[in-house]
């Protein structure tokens, strides 16, 4: 009997698996909107699928009209399948460009669940990364969102379930080298404007993504080639097509042509590739154009937003402008974290019950809460502003609520709690605050010095996200050691953005007094009241000085930490300013203590100008795993040079101009060959 049973089953297994397979074909060489289902803000123009066009905060989505097998209905296999498209993202002038576009596989219609901007009309925050998501896409990101680990601003990704990529490549392709020569990656800018093909094949759990200029071969060797096991992401129909976002950056999305096969994977060879409209901007005389282009094509950001500026002036349009700012500000309203009630957070909090006080701040007292749902334990911070201050404070929370980086700690939510008076909530921090690391507490449990760099280091990548990262440009007004908190992996984050304030780029940011703490603030500030990027810079600077050195900034009966540890550069003896706990503990590299040091004086420099960028002080950090020996000299000569100027400078004070120790001239003299190691080879990326 068993015997039998076995016979028929292998019998029937291939016939089974035959006459299961439904396959599907498909080609589309234009669009109607009969052909294609649009959602959210996709149109067809003439007869390409234009997802978004010039609209800020836009959504387009478009799939095909009926769900497509991607299981054989008896058994659990795959189907396999290959696609391929041709897409053109299209700049528009004067514009920033942004976000990029995505194959997807969803089990649903319509655009629920999804948001826009950096979330690529993709998967909404909530919904990023859930199991059961159901959603599978393969990304042509232009954006570098640090909150998904994107490697750069010009990627192809796979995404399962997430907008963190399970794998990404730069975007390009290779060519073929023949015989003799070697395979070469040809790099290409997505959102040139150019019309590029792309083929995704599956099958036997190996994906390939390759791409290339529409009307080239397909390059033999894939830009990804991974394996894949969809079974459990892929229902056993799905939609597919395409999905696409943009933000305050914008550009157009566009699909001109798709093919689609479960067996014939040579079908895209149908795909009409010439005779396409083109997206690339006329090349503009002006230099203007051409720095804009290079500006973008360099991942330049800062030199973007810079020109952007400029020609936001020259244009001076204000009627535009006022108009896209109400826009923003309906949008921001949207997205502002999460408010939450009074109630929930008093439940949160015990009925702020004196057993979760876990701190207090400026404005009271810090509560330890636990969401309801038990999900999340949160910070309660009570901030206090007056009337004036309110509206400022409710645009500047908006903000940041959407400020989301590993080395921030990041808002949850708000509530007004009665005129004046808010309740702020953080993702609850482990570890507590870092000063409790380096100031109270003995020689067992603080900080080593391998970990004090790694959480400057942090800090660092973190207020270079406020500075840089962000569409605008946030100022932190009060960095220093107690507001920076450890995450469970002691991880440093800087927290309190209370003081912080929202400016566009390229602008000056003013204010009528001075926030901040004393001991931190830069000598300019206080002079002028104006808070900039060289004031954070300046306190960050102290921030290195007191976590090294293991003393804040002003202790009675010593002198201002800044100016001692200047004296000790200037006597060669720097190393000497290290937290004596360490330097009788060793195990320290003498070398970068040194540069670390040298550092932190170069930012807490008094003259602005001089001090390093943030970006400047990132490459410093990293330097140490990426510099080799002499890169790493030469970094420590071109910090001397630094200080040396200050040193002209500043005879009023310290006066060490004068009187530099021969040993320093004679560590500067036998670097001077590498003096010419300058700016330019820290800034940028
Ligand atoms: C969809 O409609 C366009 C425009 O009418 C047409 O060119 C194209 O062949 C159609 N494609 C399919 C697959 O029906
Ligand atoms: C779209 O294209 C299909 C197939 O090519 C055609 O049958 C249909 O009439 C077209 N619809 C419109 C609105 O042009
Ligand atoms: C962009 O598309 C929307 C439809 O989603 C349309 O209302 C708007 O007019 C279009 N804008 C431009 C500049 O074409
Ligand atoms: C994300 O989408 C889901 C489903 O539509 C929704 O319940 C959730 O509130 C959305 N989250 C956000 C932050 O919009
Ligand atoms: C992926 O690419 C490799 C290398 O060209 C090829 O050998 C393999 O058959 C491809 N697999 C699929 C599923 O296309
Ligand atoms: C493609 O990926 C699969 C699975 O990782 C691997 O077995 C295969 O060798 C790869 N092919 C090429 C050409 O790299
Ligand atoms: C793929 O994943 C499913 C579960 O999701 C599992 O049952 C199956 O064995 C996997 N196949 C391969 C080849 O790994
Ligand atoms: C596969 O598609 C190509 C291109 O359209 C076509 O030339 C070829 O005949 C197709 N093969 C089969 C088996 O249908
Ligand atoms: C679904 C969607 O995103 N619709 C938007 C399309 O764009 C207009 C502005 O042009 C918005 O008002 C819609 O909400």
């Amino acid at each position: 009997m068993g015997a039998i049973k076995l016979q028929i089953l292998l019998l029937s297994f291939p016939l089974l698996l035959f006459s299961s397979i439904s396959s599907l074909d498909f080609l589309f060489n234009g669009f109607n909107s009969t052909n294609i289902s649009l959602y959210g803000n996709a149109t067809i123009d003439s007869s390409f699928i234009a997802l978004t066009n010039q609209t800020g905060f836009s959504i387009g989505r478009a799939l095909f009209p009926s769900k497509i097998p991607t299981k054989s209905p008896n058994s659990p296999s795959l189907l396999p399948f290959s696609t391929s498209f041709i897409f053109a993202m299209a700049p528009y002038r004067d514009v920033l460009p942004g976000h990029g576009l995505v194959f997807i596989c969803v089990p649903t219609t319509g655009i629920d669940g999804t948001a826009a901007a950096q979330n690529l009309g993709f998967l909404n925050f909530t919904l990023n990364g859930n199991p059961n998501n159901h959603v599978f896409g393969v990304e042509f990101d232009v954006f570098e969102n640090e909150e998904f680990n994107d490697p750069d601003d010009n990627h192809v990704g796979i995404n399962l379930n997430s907008l963190t990529s399970f794998v990404t490549e730069e975007a390009g392709f290779w060519s073929d080298g023949g015989s003799s020569a070697a395979d070469s990656l040809n790099r290409v800018r997505l959102n040139s404007g150019e019309n590029y093909q792309v083929w995704i094949d599956y099958s036997d759990f190996v994906m390939n993504v390759t791409m290339a200029p529409a009307g080239m071969k397909k390059p033999r060797r894939p830009l990804i080639n991974t394996s894949l096991n969809l079974s459990g992401i892929f229902m056993d129909e799905m939609y597919m097509g395409f999905t696409s976002s943009t933000g305050q950056l914008v550009q157009g999305h566009n699909i001109l042509a798709w093919s689609f096969s479960n067996t014939n994977f040579s079908l895209s060879e149908s795909l009409i590739t010439t005779g396409l409209p083109s997206f690339v901007l006329p090349k503009d005389p002006i230099t203007k154009s051409k720095w804009f282009i290079a500006g973008v094509t360099a991942g330049g950001f800062l030199v973007v937003c810079f020109f952007a500026t400029i020609l936001g002036i020259l244009i001076a349009d204000h009627r535009r402008k006022a108009r896209l700012r109400a826009e923003m500000e309906d949008w921001e309203l949207e997205y502002w974290p999460h408010r939450l009630t009074y109630q929930e957070i008093e439940s949160a909090t015990k009925g702020f019950a004196e057993e979760n006080v876990i701190g207090i701040g400026g404005n009271g007292k810090v509560y330890k809460g636990i969401l309801a749902g038990g999900s999340s334990e949160v910070a309660v911070k009570r901030i206090s502003h007056d009337n004036d201050g309110m509206r400022e404070f409710l645009a500047e929370i908006s903000s940041i609520g959407r400020l989301k980086h590993r080395n921030l700690v990041s808002l949850k939510g708000w509530c007004k709690k009665e005129k004046g008076n808010f309740l702020l909530v953080y993702d609850f921090m482990e570890n507590g605050s870092l000063d409790k690391w380096v100031f109270d507490c003995d020689e067992r449990n603080m900080l080593s010095c391998e970990d004090r760099i790694r959480v400057l280091k942090n800090v660092a990548t973190g207020v270079l996200y406020l500075h840089e990262g962000w569409e605008s440009k946030v100022l932190h007004r009060d960095i220093k050691a107690s507001n920076v908190l450890l995450d469970k992996d002691m991880n440093g984050r800087l927290g309190d953005f209370g003081l912080a304030r929202v400016h566009g780029h390229g602008q000056v940011a003013s204010t009528t007094r001075v926030v901040g703490t004393m001991g931190y603030i830069a000598p300019e500030l206080i002079r002028t009241g104006r808070a900039s990027t060289q004031s954070d810079i300046f306190g960050f600077g102290v921030l290195i000085l007191e976590v090294m050195c293991g003393r804040r900034p002003i202790e009675e009966g010593k002198p201002p930490l800044v100016d001692w540890v200047r004296r000790l550069a200037v006597e060669g003896e720097i190393t000497a300013a290290l937290d004596d706990r360490l330097r009788k503990k060793g195990g320290w590299n003498e070398e970068e203590v040194e540069r670390v040091l040298h550092l932190g004086l170069v930012c807490a420099h008094v003259d602005p100008t001089t001090r390093p960028t943030m970006r400047q002080i990132v490459k410093v950090f990293e330097g140490k795993i990426e510099m080799d020996e002499s890169e790493s000299e030469s970094m420590n000569a071109y910090l001397l040079q630094r200080l040396k100027s200050e040193g002209m400078m500043c005879d009023s004070g310290v006066g060490f101009g004068k009187k530099l120790h021969p040993t320093f001239e004679d560590f500067l003299q036998s670097y001077s060959t590498s003096l010419s190691w300058s700016n330019s080879s820290i800034t940028g990326r």
